[in-house]
């Protein structure tokens, strides 16, 4: 019976969805046309836009930066894949970033990056982002916009339930969605019920210097574990999950895992684990995985294989976890700016129910419990509701606050935002996105202090929305002015790879510390050439050293000779320059790694294995100055059996 009443569900909610592209259209060009959309969104040139938002790329694994609300694009971050525009992932000081138990993995599916905090509010210090397919999670500081950091996670897989800071970002929280056998071993997979385990890890960050390590993984039943948040204000000390197959379902889970009428929103008292943890609880579990860091000073990154991490059995530490019954394979799971409500979004339900912290309290307290999932207490539905929104749209994915006591749900298949209030849940506006919304982001929106200003729409389909580009077309965002009484469509722009969270911050915040340059009296890197009386050509067997420099406009030195077929050349280049926003390139032909993109005051090295005698040329591929095209030099490459000696020249 279940399995009809679903089907049924996605075929109203697929003409719902044809419905509301057809009225959309309309009201969006009288929206358009009935104000001033244009100059909302006009940044004058050479002026600043008001916002940062740092918007995922899901499978294209990066962060891009846009302004808001002009839409501009600033900044492409590599995060977990390789991007040869900045040579991430292939100069030899960044491969180790990209470096895993599977070895070294180049790719993966970015989703939900989140801003460092200090007492509920937005700091800008760090942007936190899951890589969910090889679990990791990576730290960007914000000072130079570079990813400085990647942790993997043990245990888990397809990190979705990630990366959401707590409120002094005390931890970044991963969870898994796929929950496995701990530890991986050979099984049949339909013995998964009962088996396999949903690890949720609690990464500690320093306080002094962002550095990330698993303080503890708690070893939860094998349910999906979707999405999740931190509760903050009252509810600060705790975080919440939603699950979905908690029917452990292996196979055709478009049925078997929509069986149950409730799942779980899984409240978990970090705090109270935290306590047991230091005071010597837990096991720890041979475990192996990869703790990148890329270190300022040196320019480079490390990799460490760590042996062992901490688990939690939650049964083990009273009060830890309880199960919050919530109708209809929940995705978002969201808190609103005071700490007290709990949102949780059934993803096959027309209706958002909401979950009162203080009743969750009162209920624990006087235990009342509905029975138990694998020794967890379940508490009663009735008695943690605080209310429910009844929408009138179908999917709800995803929530986000202004801070004025609203809140914004994207509802998938009617394609809209939705514009409710808090306490008496009564939906007072909602307007079309084209298409099919998933993730909505207002900047603050999951912290204590929302900036109510805009909400961001991320759509997962744009079908005609812009000009067509073959079968493949872009993915987009859209932007709504939310400071008055209905929310207005001001602005679609175009995103890189598949938008999921983003995560945006005034920009004042942020833009005060970014650096301008890196002082070669603090480059600690150990190939770098600080003065031109270091420049130098080393050879050890095959091996050839080349320590260069470059400043406007030539590389020192720009003449080699003595290189053999058969060689693996490193080029060590280092930018000598101190002035903000001169970078200098060096690309080299027949190069099987990218061009190298050097900021001033940095060095960065790449190799060439040259296979054929000749004299081949080499240049700077960022434009720098007027006599940028002067920017050149050659290498001479003789036969394997020359004895040519190694030399260096300039202006010679
Ligand atoms: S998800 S569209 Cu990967 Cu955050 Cu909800
Ligand atoms: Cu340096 Cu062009």
């Amino acid at each position: 019976m279940r399995k009809y009443s679903f089907i049924a569900l996605a075929a109203l909610g697929f003409a719902a969805l044809l419905n509301s592209c057809a009225k959309g259209e309309k009201s969006a060009s009288s929206g358009a046309l009935a104000s001033n959309a244009a100059e909302k969104v006009y940044v004058k040139p050479g002026t600043h836009d008001d916002f940062y938002a740092f918007v995922s790329g899901g499978f294209s694994g990066q962060l891009s930066v846009y302004g808001l609300p002009s839409g501009r694009l600033f900044k492409v971050i590599p995060v977990f894949s390789q991007d040869p525009e900045k040579a991430y992932g292939y100069n030899e000081e960044t491969k180790p970033m990209l470096n895993t138990s599977h070895g070294f993995i180049p790719w993966d599916d970015a989703h939900h990056p989140d801003i460092s905090q200090t007492n509920g509010e937005l700091d800008g210090r760090f942007v936190f982002i899951n890589g969910n397919n090889t679990p990791r999670i990576a730290k960007i500081d914000l000072t130079t916009f570079e990813t400085t950091e990647i942790i993997e996670i043990p245990n888990s897989a397809g990190n979705h339930s990630s990366s959401f800071v707590t409120e002094n970002t005390e931890y970044v929280v991963a969870g898994t969605r796929f929950s496995v056998p701990v530890p991986q071993r050979d099984m049949p997979i339909n013995e998964y019920k009962g088996n396999f385990k949903g690890a949720l890890s609690f990464l500690s960050v320093d306080p002094e210097d962002g550095r990330m390590d698993i303080k503890f993984q708690l070893m939860m039943p094998g349910f999906d574990y979707d999405l999740s948040h931190p509760g903050r204000g009252k509810s600060h000390g705790w975080f919440f999950f939603t699950t979905y197959n908690t029917e452990e379902a292996n196979s055709l889970l478009e049925v078997n895992a929509s069986q149950n009428d409730k799942d779980f929103i899984a409240a978990v008292n970090w705090k109270v684990i935290e306590e047991y943890v230091n005071n010597g609880g837990g096991t720890k579990m041979p475990a192996n995985y990869a703790h990148n860091v890329y270190d300022e000073h040196t320019h480079s990154a490390t990799s460490t294989m760590k042996k062992e991490v901490l688990v939690v059995d939650p049964l083990k530490v009273p009060g830890a976890v309880y199960f919050l019954p919530t109708p209809k394979s929940p995705h978002g799971c969201d808190v609103d700016p005071s700490g007290e409500y709990i949102i949780g979004n059934g993803k096959l339900s027309a209706d958002l129910t909401v979950h009162s912290f203080t009743k969750m309290l009162d209920a624990i307290e006087k235990k009342k419990f509905d029975g138990e999932a694998y020794g967890i207490p379940i508490l009663k539905f009735e008695d943690v509701l605080a209310g429910t929104v009844n929408s009138g749209g179908l999917g709800p994915l995803h929530t986000e606050f202004d801070g004025k006591g609203n809140a914004y749900t994207t509802f998938f298949i009617s394609s809209e935002v939705v514009k409710w209030k808090l306490e008496t849940w009564e939906v007072v506006d909602r307007q079309p996105c084209y298409y099919s919304v998933g993730h909505l982001m207002i900047p603050g929106g999951n912290s204590r202090k929302p900036f109510g200003k805009y909400v961001m729409a991320m759509n997962k389909i744009t079908k005609d929305r812009y000009l067509p580009t073959g079968p493949e077309v872009t993915q987009s965002a859209q932007l709504y002015d939310i400071s008055g009484e209905k929310m207005e469509l001001l602005l679609d722009f175009p995103t890189i790879g598949e938008p999921h969270y983003a995560a945006g911050i005034p920009a004042d915040i942020v833009k005060k510390n970014s650096k301008k340059i890196f002082k070669l009296s603090e480059n600690k890197h150990p190939h770098a050439t600080l003065n031109d009386s270091e420049v130098r050509i080393e050879r050890n067997g095959k091996e050839v050293h080349i320590y260069m420099t470059m400043i406007r406009s030539h590389f020192n030195p720009d003449n080699i000779e003595g290189v053999k077929v058969g060689d693996k050349v490193y080029f060590h280049v280092t930018n000598l320059e101190q002035d903000y926003d001169v970078p200098h390139g060096i690309s080299m032909i027949g190069a099987q790694t990218s061009e190298l993109l050097i900021m001033p005051g940095q060095t960065e090295t790449f190799v060439w294995e040259p296979k054929q005698v000749g004299v081949w040329p080499f240049y700077c591929p960022d434009f720098c100055s007027a006599l940028h095209q002067e920017m050149q030099g050659y290498v001479r490459v003789s036969p394997a059996d020359s004895d040519i000696e190694l030399s260096g020249t300039l202006g010679e």
